[in-house]
């Protein structure tokens, strides 16, 4: 069992995987084309191209809405399950060169890259793998397609950083389900842009969390069975103490990553999860609905990229290319109350000291002195995640002499950033360790008002 919990402890991230969690982490979905002009969701591929006309098109006022969030990259869909291409594709007529935007020799996927390098933040695309319009979907031939634009897409629009693969799949006019080769997607993405993550409901690099409303898990875990995210090639070899069949396991699942299911796996990947969900009810643009409220996304903020997790949150673009004003609004209040919340961290030049409680360092208490009682309102506790995620059980203690050991946090995961939200006033926190796979590494602890 120990040697099974080492490694456990040792599976570890990718530097594709670290750079998303250390850097980019928070970013934008932006979803726009046919649909924003037919008020849909999901759109028939049976829309002509004529409707689609962004007068005022403008991916600056996206770009710079965007980093008042503190969002540091964008993911456009170039073409989304209507079929519908926003860029000058070679490999079907149905996209914006015969809309009248820019009388046929516009380009959306160019500008929206273009901003983002202008604004100095990332560019990835989300190309869906469903397509309403292709006739060949529903035969291999559409594997062909389907890579043609990939290659498109990878290989004339700069840097991409990230790839987000949707997992809808329908039947084409054969009347058959579309079998996609992920592999060989995949196999392009790592040949023409080595860096960029791919996101899909099984990995590799980054997988669903299971929801769209940007729910999270109490307990969320970066190390998974490989049967759940069958798409990461880098296994770390188990050797399961248990035996047994883990397909039930779906994105959606409580307990993922908890030792009562890796005990059955026969390898574990490193794969976070990134939860998603619309500044609005629907992914495009519906000019009745309104953007949610600041406290709904700032706390949706807190459990995702403060629970070991990245954060895309989608903006629509209103029919003539702008984001409305509504949605601005609420991005830069977004952006100023996290930078406000996350200002001065308390436990800077603080007295910090660890006690290690058990021989192998899996138990510990790490202890922070403040000069004085201070109210105190977040915690942000962070592993060494480029070394594994161990932490499987803590307490966050206030232990000044009125509190007297008062323990006003219990978890069980930290992960690369947890944020924890309470509400104490005290010179002195503890965090103590009760459980870790293997020596407890912890890379900060942060204290907010
Ligand atoms: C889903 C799609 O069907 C939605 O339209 C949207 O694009 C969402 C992000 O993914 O699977």
């Amino acid at each position: 069992m120990k040697d099974f919990l080492t490694a456990a402890a040792n599976v570890r991230p990718s530097k594709i995987q670290l750079n998303m969690l250390n850097n980019h982490n928070f970013y934008a979905f932006v979803h726009f084309g046919v649909n924003t002009y037919t008020d849909m969701e999901w759109g028939t591929g049976k829309e002509s191209p004529a409707i689609f006309n962004p007068v005022r098109l403008d991916c600056d006022q996206w770009v710079k809405a965007v980093k008042s969030a503190g969002m540091t990259g964008i993911v456009l869909t170039a073409k989304h399950h209507d079929g519908f291409c926003l860029w000058q594709t070679r490999q079907t007529e149905h996209c914006i060169r015969n809309s009248p935007y820019k009388n046929g020799k516009g380009d959306v996927v160019r500008e929206c890259a273009e901003a983002c390098e202008r604004g100095g933040i990332k560019f990835g695309f989300y190309l869906s793998p469903w397509d309403r319009n292709a006739p060949s979907y529903g035969s291999e031939a559409y594997n062909d397609y389907y890579k043609a634009q990939l290659t498109e897409l990878l290989t004339e629009y700069g840097e991409i950083f990230y790839v987000w693969f949707d997992g809808a799949c329908g039947e084409g006019p054969n009347g058959k389900k579309q079998e996609y080769d992920f592999d060989g997607y995949i196999e392009l993405i790592r040949k023409y842009q080595p860096n960029a993550a791919i996101f899909s409901d099984f990995g590799p690099d980054i997988r669903w969390c299971g929801d769209e409303q940007g729910s999270s898990r109490y307990a969320e875990w970066a190390v998974v069975p490989h049967e759940l995210c069958h798409r990461n090639k880098n296994i770390f070899p188990v050797n399961p103490p248990l035996s047994g069949d883990l397909s039930y396991m779906y994105n959606w699942d409580h307990n993922i990553g908890s030792l009562s299911n890796i005990m059955y796996s026969k390898g574990l990947v490193f794969c976070p999860a990134e939860v998603d969900m619309s500044i609005r009810k629907g992914w495009f643009y519906h000019k009745d609905e309104e953007p949610h409220s600041l406290k709904r996304l700032f706390d949706t903020y807190i459990r995702t990229v403060g629970g070991n997790c990245t954060f895309n949150l989608n903006i629509p673009p209103t029919p003539d290319g702008r984001f409305d004003e509504r949605d601005v609004l609420r991005l830069k209040e977004l952006g100023d109350k996290i930078r406000s919340t996350f200002a001065v961290n308390l436990a800077d030049g603080a007295e910090i000291s660890r006690r290690d409680i058990n021989e192998d360092k899996s138990q510990c208490e790490i202890s922070i002195k403040l000069e004085k009682k201070q109210k105190i309102s977040y915690v942000v506790i962070k592993e060494e995640i480029e070394k594994g995620q161990r932490v499987e059980g803590f307490q966050i203690i206030s232990d000044s002499e009125e509190n007297n050991n008062y323990r006003v946090f219990e978890g069980t995961t930290i992960g690369n950033m947890r944020i924890f939200p309470l509400s104490v006033e005290t010179d002195s926190m503890m965090l103590r360790v009760i459980s870790s796979r293997s020596e407890a590494l912890i890379k900060s602890i942060e204290l907010y008002a």
